[in-house]
């Protein structure tokens, strides 16, 4: 089996030794990180069908998320060069009631990576959560980050506390995770819905690029 394969198959079976073990030298080999990402995303996908189907368990679930979190660590090339210029502002969190956040952590690395300033407000942010961080941060660019199916009624339930008190206009919003599986943005009153990193990059460079004309 090469190297790919194995990697999403040892994500597969939480061998988290050959997990760490084939990303190093998939890093060391030259791969890209989203390369990586997206075959450590397959095996951590297929854990949760087979804690679906009853063959693993919440313990496993657990496992799963702090060997991810251990092969993410591997990557170092994120970091923004510290007198780098700040591109633009990003409030991010994980809606109510979801505590999913590797997938969040990743969107804050690429994004702190390409210069965005990050507030990171963590996980289960009630609707008030996100509206007092935009009153106090004015960010150019709100990123609200779900996994469970019901993610997006508390995604709805922001958007919509923040157009009663009037701080809709003028703040660009993007969602995603995997609680979006398709549809229109316009049905949740976001601007933008994504899954992959590269395409949340893209929207938040649209938006400050658009601001600085
Ligand atoms: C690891 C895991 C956990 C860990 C989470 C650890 C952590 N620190 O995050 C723990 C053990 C805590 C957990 C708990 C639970 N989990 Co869980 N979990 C998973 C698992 C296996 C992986 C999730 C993950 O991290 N994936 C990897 C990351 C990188 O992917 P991601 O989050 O999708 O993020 C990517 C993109 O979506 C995107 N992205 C993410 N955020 C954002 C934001 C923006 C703005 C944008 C643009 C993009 C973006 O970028 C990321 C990079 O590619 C999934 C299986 C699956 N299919 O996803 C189940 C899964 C999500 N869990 C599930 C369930 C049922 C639960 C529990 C209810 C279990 C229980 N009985 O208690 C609890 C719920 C807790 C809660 N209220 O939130 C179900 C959800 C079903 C549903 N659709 O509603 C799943 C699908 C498993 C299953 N098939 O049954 N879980």
């Amino acid at each position: 089996m090469s190297d790919t394969r194995q990697l999403a198959a040892a994500m597969r079976e939480l061998d988290e030794s050959t997990v760490l073990e084939l990303t190093k030298s998939m890093i060391e080999s030259g791969h890209d990180a989203f390369e990586i990402q997206s075959l450590l995303n397959e095996g951590i996908k297929d854990v949760g069908k087979r804690f679906e189907s009853g063959e693993y368990f919440l313990a496993d679930l657990i496992v799963s998320g702090i060997i991810y979190q251990n092969a993410m660590e591997l990557f170092h090339h994120c970091q923004r060069l510290d007198n780098a210029p700040v591109r633009g502002k990003v409030v991010i969190g994980v809606v109510e009631n979801d505590i999913h956040d590797i997938g969040k952590n990743i969107i804050c690395e690429v994004l702190r990576a390409e210069g965005f300033e990050v507030i990171d407000l963590g996980v289960d942010v009630k609707p008030k959560g996100f509206v007092q961080a935009v009153q106090q941060h004015h960010p150019d660019v709100l990123a609200l980050s779900g996994v469970m199916g019901f993610a997006l009624d508390s995604m709805l339930a922001t958007i919509s506390e923040l157009e009663k008190l009037g701080l809709r206009d003028g703040l660009s919003i993007i969602i995603g995770g995997s609680c979006i599986t398709s549809g229109d943005p316009a049905l949740i009153r976001a601007d933008k819905m994504a899954i992959d990193p590269l395409e949340t990059i893209a929207f938040c460079k649209a938006v400050t690029e658009k601001r600085n004309e």
